[in-house]
């Protein structure tokens, strides 16, 4: 649209619906007519684009979160107009930063959410057709206040402000039917818009509601709860996110939310084909199905279920239509995570759709005795043995490829979590290394470095050609362009510090190296790591073992699943170090720990960009990939990381010399953890001593409000020394990692000094981010995977 118009079009919406103008409207008026404006800028491309991705093949990415973040920068910037909207405004005496805080989509926890959210960026990007399916929750992940130290959750209602980004489409509504309840889906329809590209691709949300929302015969009996019982019943599927990463609980509800969006979207896909096919004998020819983890797999025997009993085909067909339709990708080989169903709690509420599972799973165990496979080989690998359904087994099964994350995970893969099913089907496995947007993690979240990537270049290719980022390579010796570039960071650093004093209450200096570890709060990321080397490097400070130290502020973001003792504890443990080193005069500008409240997709723009050290410490073979590594790494930081998840690439990519690796590798554990006693460690090493003792000598308080969390740091210190019922000691390695880490942390510190030196590691950083790019990824779907 032209941009007078643009500003035209939001004025009259202003006029027409709040009577206000420009200069006089509330900032959430204002963002409603922003949108609105858009929303109708855009309408026409946007039906154009869902017809023609439902005219030709396509892809449908099924994931119960999507992290979306904040949506009207976003899609300024991908429109074309966010400055000269921005510019216009001002003229009004406005600001397009008046908009923050007002709409925030969290409808994910972690990686997974936000990894879906840029893989639809991307693909609308690059015009490939690919349609997000999940569930419009009313609540997504609780908004995090930290009080008293601890953390609290508070529901998140982020409609609170309408939500002028989506379409409700009462025409496309579905019933989804379960044993003993049948609830309407509505779809509401957010659409993603494609940078600099006229395709706009779609994100379908499902919202759960009563068929009938009021039972007029009980209520004339005088039930007045039951009349609206049914009601209460159905939106509960839809109300709230299970703010659980990495953690499986076996809730019917969850199952009930899994089977009512993966049932939803199927209907709409299959109604949608047939429309335009006629048939269901092209349906995989037409329709490919990514599974975001195992969270959807249950769309399979779904998928079964409406080919043989509703449209009237044979088993085998529809097996092998079925098998062609999915594919699945596995994001983590933590057990507790594998998703797992009874048996019986899945036949009581999908009693049909469990008979389709047990079906598949009697097909291959008919498959597996034609190999002449052993009775314990099929037990390990049904999809159905000891009364429970393996969500990722039936996945594996069931679909055309499976793959993993980064190079690392999937060799994990394949070598250990789904080794029998490697070798049953080689072939099936690939590697999609993840990737991050480029769009809103460097264009959006860093203009100032955009700016001054685009110069150099003499344009702006690179934000949908992330890879032209090489070309700079040839400025890392450049020391004006270095100058340029620490002066861009500094800027980005003194932002931070200002919003954090705002909205956190806590002074930073950024003068100081700014070292971020910002992630879920779990065992294997290990936060607690980072936290002892604080305590390690605060001592020896004091005792003048450490010399010499560069100013250093640590900053923490993490959300803690709410029943997760131990992370609740880790973030106790962090503001209490806080408490102990910022108020020590003797380290007073050297050493200072913040823990910033409500981490989520927003805070992250902010803090990538500001960051000169990336905390990437999970232990190895733990995390799947990563995705805030790239983040940070394409905003000039450098990984303080094990040889983990994507950290492998990153390395190989920017050069190991450029990053501080350090700690045991994958092999290595195998062979040290059946031995290790951190016990010998900890009596034999004085310092490492030191620092664990605070857990238990009484010095930090782990109690206060709320209680019942008392005593926490001690069960912190013997989980590492001791174990418990349902793990060795320290099995996450923290103890065994902590001396290489603090050397590699030190190392990092005295590199930094050299402003200059330690700039051109950052630059290269930058530079060799491009492999990174979800587009990339995107892509490399597309062509192996989806067959676009
Ligand atoms: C059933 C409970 C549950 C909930 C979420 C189990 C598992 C999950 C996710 C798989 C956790 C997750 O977000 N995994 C992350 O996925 C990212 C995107 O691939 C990776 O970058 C992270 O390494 C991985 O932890």
């Amino acid at each position: 649209m032209d941009r007078s118009n643009f500003i035209r079009e939001i004025e009259s919406g202003l006029n027409s619906k709040f009577g206000r103008g420009i200069e006089n409207a509330t900032p959430v008026q204002l963002h409603d007519s922003i949108a609105g404006a858009v929303m109708r800028d855009i309408s026409g491309r946007w039906n154009k684009s869902v017809e023609k991705h439902l005219s030709g093949r396509r892809a449908c990415y099924l994931s119960m979160e999507f992290l979306m973040g904040r949506a009207v920068y976003n899609n300024l910037l991908c429109l074309g107009i966010k400055d000269e909207v921005d510019g216009l405004l001002k003229e009004h005496g406005r600001s397009l930063s008046e908009l923050e805080e007002i709409e925030d989509a969290a409808l994910g926890n972690g990686g997974l959410g936000r990894l879906a959210a840029c893989f639809l960026d991307s693909a609308a990007a690059h015009d490939i057709p690919l349609d997000g399916y999940g569930i419009r929750y009313k609540y997504g992940i609780f908004r995090q206040a930290i009080e008293n130290g601890f953390q609290r959750e508070y529901a998140d209602d982020w409609q609170k402000y309408g939500d002028p980004w989506s379409k409700r489409r009462d025409s496309d509504a579905v019933e989804v039917v379960y044993a003993d309840e049948t609830v309407r889906a509505v779809p509401y329809d957010m659409p993603i818009i494609g940078y600099g590209t006229e395709n706009v691709g779609n994100l379908r949300l499902w919202q759960a509601e009563a068929v009938n929302e009021f039972d007029f015969a009980k209520f004339d009996c005088g039930s007045y709860a039951e009349a609206v019982a049914a009601k209460t019943s159905a939106e509960n599927i839809s109300m709230v996110l299970y703010p659980n990463d990495n953690c499986e609980e076996g809730k019917i509800l969850r199952l009930k939310q899994e089977y009512f969006f993966s049932a939803a979207s199927l209907a709409d896909i299959v109604k949608k084909h047939i429309e335009r096919s006629g048939t269901l004998d092209n349906f995989a020819d037409k329709v490919t199905i990514q599974l975001n983890d195992t969270h959807p797999v249950i769309a399979i025997p779904e998928l079964m279920r409406l080919l043989c009993d509703v449209y009237g085909m044979d088993f085998e067909r529809a097996f092998e239509i079925t098998r062609k339709t999915f594919n699945y990708t596995n994001h983590t080989i933590m057990q507790e995570a594998l998703e797992k169903w009874s048996a019986a709690l899945m036949e009581r509420l999908l009693p049909r759709v469990y008979a389709y599972v047990l079906m598949i799973n009697e097909r291959f165990i008919k498959e597996m005795y034609a190999l002449g496979k052993d009775r314990e080989f099929i037990r390990r690998l049904a999809p159905v043995s000891d009364s429970t359904v393996k969500m990722a087994d039936m996945a594996v099964y069931m679909s055309s490829y499976t793959n993993g994350v980064a190079k690392i995970h999937t060799d994990i893969l394949k070598a250990d979590t789904l080794k029998d099913w490697y070798g049953l089907y080689p072939e099936r496995f690939q590697n999609k290394t993840n990737g991050i947007t480029q769009r809103r993690w460097l264009a959006l979240c860093n203009e100032e470095l955009s700016a001054l990537i685009t110069r150099l270049l003499g344009n702006d290719g690179w934000i949908k050609d992330l890879d032209r980022l090489a070309q700079l390579k040839k400025y890392a010796d450049d020391e004006d362009v270095l100058r340029e570039f620490m002066a861009v960071k500094e800027t980005k650093k003194r932002q931070l510090a200002d919003f954090i004093r705002v909205h956190d209450g806590a002074e930073i200096d950024p003068g100081t190296v700014f070292d971020i570890q910002i992630k879920r709060l779990h065992e294997y990321k290990r936060q607690l790591l980072n936290a002892l080397s604080i305590l390690y490097i605060y001592y020896g400070i004091k005792d003048g073992s450490i010399k010499d130290f560069t100013p250093t502020t640590y900053i923490f973001g993490a959300k803690s699943a709410p029943g997760y003792r131990r992370a609740k504890a880790v973030i106790k443990l962090i503001g209490e170090i806080g408490k102990l080193v910022n108020s020590d005069p003797e380290t007073k500008g050297l050493i200072k720990v913040v823990f910033v409240q409500n981490y989520n997709v927003s805070y992250a723009e902010k803090l990538v960009a500001a960051a000169d050290i990336s905390e990437q410490i999970s232990t190895a073979g733990t995390e799947a990939s990563g995705t805030g590594n790239m983040k940070l790494m394409l905003n000039g930081a450098v990984t303080l990381g094990t040889l983990d998840g994507a950290n492998v690439e990153i390395a190989e990519e920017a050069g190991e010399e450029n990053e501080y690796i350090f700690g045991a590798r994958v092999d290595e554990l195998k062979k040290i953890m059946p031995e290790y006693d951190p016990r010998k460690l900890v009596f034999s090493d004085e310092k490492i001593n030191r620092a664990l003792d605070k857990l238990i000598d009484g010095s930090l308080d782990d109690g206060g409000v709320p209680s019942g969390q008392e005593g926490s740091f001690k069960e912190l210190y013997k989980a590492l020394t001791d174990g418990a019922s349902w793990h060795v000691p320290d099995h996450y390695y923290v103890i065994g990692d902590l001396n290489s880490y603090v050397e590699a942390k030190l190392k990092a510190n005295a590199d930094y000094r050299d402003g200059l030196a330690f700039a051109k590691k950052c630059w290269l950083n930058m530079c060799s981010a491009g492999k990174f790019s979800s587009d990339r990824t995107v892509k490399d779907y597309a062509e192996n995977i989806w067959k676009l």
